[in-house]
């Protein structure tokens, strides 16, 4: 079909059950199914882009936060009237459900999952929407209540050019919230100028006073040398391998971009029809198949394979960063989030297309492939020899456990595990004062010495050379990287114990960083947490309070001070000062202390944000992580 007219539209239902089961539709009436309204709008917009009529769209988030005008320059819908229903097309698009499924079938959608239900689900949920339309030099302007139409289309003068324009307000009888989330709009909106090459996506954040343009000539290879500069990722070459192929027989649309990197994980952001898929699916395992054959035919042909070493795919594809973009005709997706794609024959398809051109490239690109290879043989031989160290860590503990554990480490007495707590403690004199004042019963102390490497941009061989790493990580238990086990833990809780000054902040960052990149799922199993030692003793007549920070010291005074006389004021220096007795009572005690539970609340972005921050202020960099774990608080009692 090569045009679209009125009669095309298959009039299915009209919107009563949407307005009576939103969540069937957006997912829910909370803010995700909010911004699913957003996402909506803006698809249609995106898809009139992909398919090559549009090429500017404009986003504006209104003074309220609470309404949204999404412009395309476009064909504009049409506004003929429909043969069956008397009605205009536009007026279908808004008001019937599925209407618009019929469009030019050979047109990709945008949508997947939720998504897709079209502009008719927004409608019929917003207590306002107008939609305007330039087309064949005029321009015509529908509005609607809660989906009804408050009169038909009209022409409401002249225009120049072609575009759609849609305005909508959320209606406040659906959702109980109404307040759109900028930074969430923003990011969405930057991350979809990147998958669609070219198009000019301005975000006019008029609740902020900002306006922005995220325009990208270069589509996911520009997006790629972001998020490899934002990883702080070394590269081992200079120029990524980049592949674009339109829509080939089945109708599969593939976009890549990678490089290798020196980090020592492997980053594939994937996205099907514009949509992120966060737990992968056929196309991202499609693309880990081609890459793993592309690189073992280059390596046996060129007669590269290293000698005692075997490779796996898993040393192939460490330190990959990669961006995988596809556009399927049918998406089918899977999983609880709905974001892993399902369809069998997207595996051989990517697959077949990302082999052949990538080994083309390696072929074409000596240097940088061999180099390449270096890099994939030194993956193996440090797999090998940390499974080695590991393996004989094993052997040690199983034979004479006391034997192995590190000297420093005072280890609790009783052999329970699961009430059972390591401090890992900043210092010696901290550590004396920590293993003094401790439950010998079920507390373990590792006074940790001077500074603990900066593991983010290091390799796993290195971390194991490090000497304060290598006792964390045997009185752990539980081994790291591949060899992690959490079964092998050896106590119930890690808690994290250092200064409340900015060394301290320092430290446990490092430490934090470090369990974060090589044992990830000691936090996401809620065993990790920041203990939080008072930083001034505040005497008050015969009564005495701690202080964690100053706002806390200030608000105890205000509290306890008026008519009490002058509070005394005590700066603690470190941990070391601190009374063993005062170190139980305040930080210690299970009863009487309070932990940060140290929590990752999206992967991504805590990701992005440890590499952003690396290597800058050191406060700054704990702060946050301070406040994340404070979103996920608990009172450790
Ligand atoms: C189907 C046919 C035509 C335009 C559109 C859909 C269309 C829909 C939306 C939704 C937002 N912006 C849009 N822009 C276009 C026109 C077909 C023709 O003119 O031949």
């Amino acid at each position: 079909m090569a045009s679209y007219t009125a009669k095309d539209i298959t009039v299915l239902e009209g919107l009563e059950p949407v307005r009576r089961r939103p969540g069937m539709y957006i997912g829910g009436v909370g803010s995700a199914g909010l911004h699913h309204l957003v996402w909506e709008i803006l698809d249609n917009a995106v898809d009139e882009a992909m398919n090559g009529y549009a090429s500017n769209i404009t986003v504006t988030l209104h003074d309220d936060a609470s309404s949204i005008t999404v412009t395309d320059d476009g064909r504009g819908i049409p506004i003929d009237k429909h043969a069956k229903t008397k009605k205009s097309a536009l007026e279908v698009v808004f008001t019937m459900l599925h209407a618009g499924a019929k469009f030019e079938h050979a047109n990709y959608k945008t949508a997947g999952g939720l998504h897709g239900v079209g502009a008719s689900v927004v409608n019929a949920l917003s207590k306002e929407l107008v939609a305007t339309v330039k087309r064949d030099g005029a321009q015509w302007e529908q509005k609607f209540k809660q989906g009804a139409p408050v009169g038909a289309v009209k022409k409401i003068g002249a225009a120049r050019g072609s575009g759609t324009t849609v305005f909508f307000r959320p209606d406040a009888t659906i959702f109980p919230k109404i307040e759109f989330d900028g930074d969430l709009i923003r990011e969405r909106l930057e991350i979809s100028s990147y998958l669609h090459k070219g198009l000019r996506i301005t975000f006019d954040n008029e609740a902020a006073g900002k306006k922005q343009v995220f325009q990208h000539s270069e589509g996911i290879a520009d997006y790629l040398k972001k998020i490899v500069a934002e990883r702080t990722a070394t590269p081992v070459h200079d120029a990524a391998f980049a592949l674009t192929r339109e829509s080939d027989g089945s109708g599969l649309r593939l976009d890549v971009a990678l490089q290798w990197t020196q980090s020592t994980d492997e980053h594939v952001r994937s996205y099907v029809n514009g949509i992120p898929t966060g737990s992968g699916g056929t196309h991202e395992n499609g693309f880990r198949a081609g890459l793993g054959k592309a690189v073992r035919n280059f390596i046996e042909t060129h007669n590269l394979s290293p000698k005692g070493v075997t490779l796996t795919a898993e040393d192939i594809r460490e330190g990959v960063v990669a961006v995988l973009s596809v556009f399927v005709q049918e998406p089918q997706f899977q999983g609880q989030t709905k974001d892993r794609l399902n369809n069998p024959e997207v595996l051989s398809a990517v697959d077949s297309q990302v082999r052949p051109a990538l080994e083309h490239w390696l072929n074409t690109n000596i240097s940088v492939a061999e180099s390449i290879v270096a890099r994939i043989i030194l993956a193996a031989r440090a797999r090998e020899a940390s499974r080695a160290a590991q393996q004989e860590v094993a052997r040690k503990t199983a034979t004479s456990s006391r034997l192995t554990l590190p000297g420093k480490l005072s280890d609790c007495t009783s052999p329970g595990r699961d009430d059972s707590e390591i401090f890992i403690v900043e210092g010696d004199s901290a550590g004396g004062s920590a293993k003094q004042g401790r439950d010998r019963a079920r507390q373990a102390i590792l006074p940790l010495r001077g500074k603990v490497l900066n593991t983010e941009s290091v390799s796993l061989s290195k971390v194991l050379e490090n000497k304060e790493l290598s006792d964390l990580v045997t009185a752990l238990g539980c081994g790291l990287g591949k060899n992690f086990e959490l079964s092998r833990l050896r106590y119930g809780k890690v808690i994290i114990l250092a200064d409340a000054d900015s060394d301290g902040h320092h430290i446990a960052t490092l430490l934090m960083t470090f369990i974060y990149r090589h044992m990830p799922q000691l936090i996401t199993s809620g065993r990790v947490f920041l203990a939080q030692p008072p930083l001034y003793r505040i005497d008050i007549g015969k009564d005495t309070y701690w202080a964690i920070d100053d706002a806390h010291r200030d608000r105890l005074v205000k509290q306890h001070a008026n008519g009490r006389g002058r509070p005394e004021i005590t700066r603690f220096k470190g941990l070391g000062e601190m009374m063993p007795k005062v170190l139980w009572e305040t930080t210690l005690n299970p009863r009487t202390r309070r932990l940060l539970r140290v929590d990752i609340a999206d992967q991504i972005i805590t990701d992005r944000i440890i590499n952003e921050l690396m290597g800058k202020d050191p406060s700054a960099r704990f702060r946050f992580i301070m406040e994340r774990a404070e979103d996920a608080q608990e009172l450790d009692v």
